[in-house]
């Protein structure tokens, strides 16, 4: 199934789960995906979140579900400085792997992988549906430059199973990140 074929069907530009029997897991993940939303709403942006059946927990299944290369589909990767112990925001390419040497040299300090008990308590996201936008706190963000010449990308929505199109260019806008090359 295409997302957009998704789209068209579930109609999902709000999350499912709040039709759904609610859990506190449920409910954490509507949430999740509201912030979202929110967010891109406060920055002027007006996105259609996809739900979908399959997982979109790695960049080559939600290129699958999505339709697009995985060079279009945005990790959110939140990583720690080893000196300021701060976190800090990576969207990066799904073909590129963070280059942790050039992502030092943007940040301005070495980093290193956040855990991931601690990017859901800081973020409100779980590793798998880490959104770009929507973080409980704001975060300082770096985009990778290879993400910037396509049309369209598309990252999660705060779940595993929900991504969102957007404009490269709109992308920056919401985050406030800089575009650097950051791909290995
Ligand atoms: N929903 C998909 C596509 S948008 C997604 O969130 N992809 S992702 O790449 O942004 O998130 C998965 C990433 O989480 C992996 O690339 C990996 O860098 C990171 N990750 C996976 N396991 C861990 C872990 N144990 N600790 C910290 N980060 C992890």
């Amino acid at each position: 199934m295409t997302a957009a074929n998704a789209r068209t069907m579930s109609n999902s530009t709000t999350p499912k789960s709040t039709t759904s029997k609610s859990t506190t897991s449920k409910s954490t993940m509507s949430k999740s995906m509201g912030r979202v939303i929110a967010a891109a709403e406060a920055a002027g942006i007006g996105i259609a979140v996809t739900v979908l059946p399959d997982s979109t927990r790695t960049a080559e299944e939600a290129a699958k579900v999505c339709g697009c290369t995985v060079a279009q589909i945005v990790k959110s990767l939140i990583f720690q400085g080893t000196e300021s112990g701060t976190l800090k925001l990576f969207l990066v390419s799904g073909a590129n792997r963070l280059d942790l040497e050039r992502a030092a040299e943007a940040a301005g300090e070495p980093i290193e992988r956040a855990d991931p008990r601690r990017v859901r308590e800081k973020t409100g996201f779980a590793i798998g549906g880490v959104a770009p936008i929507g973080h409980l706190a704001p975060l300082p963000c770096w985009i990778d430059a290879d993400l910037m010449g396509f049309e369209t990308v598309w990252a999660a929505a705060g779940t595993p199973h929900a991504v969102f199109d957007i404009a490269p260019g709109d992308l920056r806008h919401a985050t406030g990140g800089t575009v650097v090359a950051l791909g290995g």
